[in-house]
């Protein structure tokens, strides 16, 4: 169970903050990458030094859509800040489309975009930042919601650097890869040493909670004592066939 832990207490990380919350569902749908779900996986090609309607680097994300024969140039999506449905304002600096990590976060089959705008100003902060999901639907990239950076004194950068995954509660579908289910809770996104979040430090041993060498001795004793109780079993197999063969 340790190991468990270890390997499955994931989260979707963004280098920020706050809680913003994704419905989980019980398993993933469709095909990774595909944001307009017609089985075709698509290409989001960042451009956080854009300049939009005349404000430099305030920054774009353009997604290819995918076809039988490959990226079809012609079909394509431009989002800005100043796009249908995105939330905020297209300004100078903004740098949206930073970072951008494509996710099924709501499992509806529909790959969505996580895009970090760490250049946004917030609550008078020059570059506080913040991180815009923009789920990919049935009518188009138009559905989408911020979170600014919750601690703007704290730090600037906010959605520099995003990181996507799951916690605990979920579902093997092999030796490596596993689904949502009810149980695996609500998706959030911090900053790196913000709130309940670790922090990674240079040049340092990090700690486990695993030992090691203790999981293997386990795991020894647990397989000498399986071959054991086998043994037992087919002796007892045999004797039984042994009484029955004098019987008759
Ligand atoms: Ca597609
Ligand atoms: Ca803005
Ligand atoms: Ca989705």
């Amino acid at each position: 169970m340790r190991k468990r832990t270890l390997l499955m207490s994931a989260t979707l990380l963004a280098s920020g903050l706050t809680p913003l919350a994704m419905a989980s569902a019980e398993a993933a749908v469709g095909t990774p990458g595909d944001v307009n779900k017609d089985g075709y996986r698509d290409v989001v090609v960042t451009a956080p030094d854009a300049t939009v309607a005349g404000h430099a680097k305030a920054g774009a994300v353009v997604v290819l859509y995918g076809t039988a024969h490959g990226i079809d140039p012609s079909r394509r999506t431009v989002l800005t800040q100043n796009s249908t449905g995105v939330p905020g304002t297209a300004e100078s600096g903004d740098r949206f489309g930073a970072a951008v990590v494509v996710s099924d976060l709501d499992r509806d089959g529909y790959s969505d975009l996580v895009v970090g705008s760490p250049g946004e100003d917030v609550a008078g902060d020059d570059g506080g930042g913040s991180v815009t999901v923009v789920y990919g639907t049935s009518s188009g990239l138009t559905k989408a919601k911020s979170v600014e950076d919750p601690w703007p004194s704290s730090h600037d950068a906010y959605g520099r650097t995003l990181a996507v995954g799951t916690y605990n509660g979920l579902n093997p579908v092999n030796g490596t890869a596993y689904t949502l289910s009810r149980d695996s809770g609500s998706l959030y996104l911090w900053d790196a040493g913000v709130g309940p979040s670790g922090k990674i430090i240079g040049n340092s041993l990090e700690r486990s909670n695993v030992d090691v060498a203790q999981e293997l001795t386990s795991m020894i004793e647990t397989q000498r004592t399986y071959s054991t109780n086998a043994k037992v079993i087919q002796t007892s197999d045999e004797m039984l066939s042994e009484l029955t063969q004098l019987k008759r």
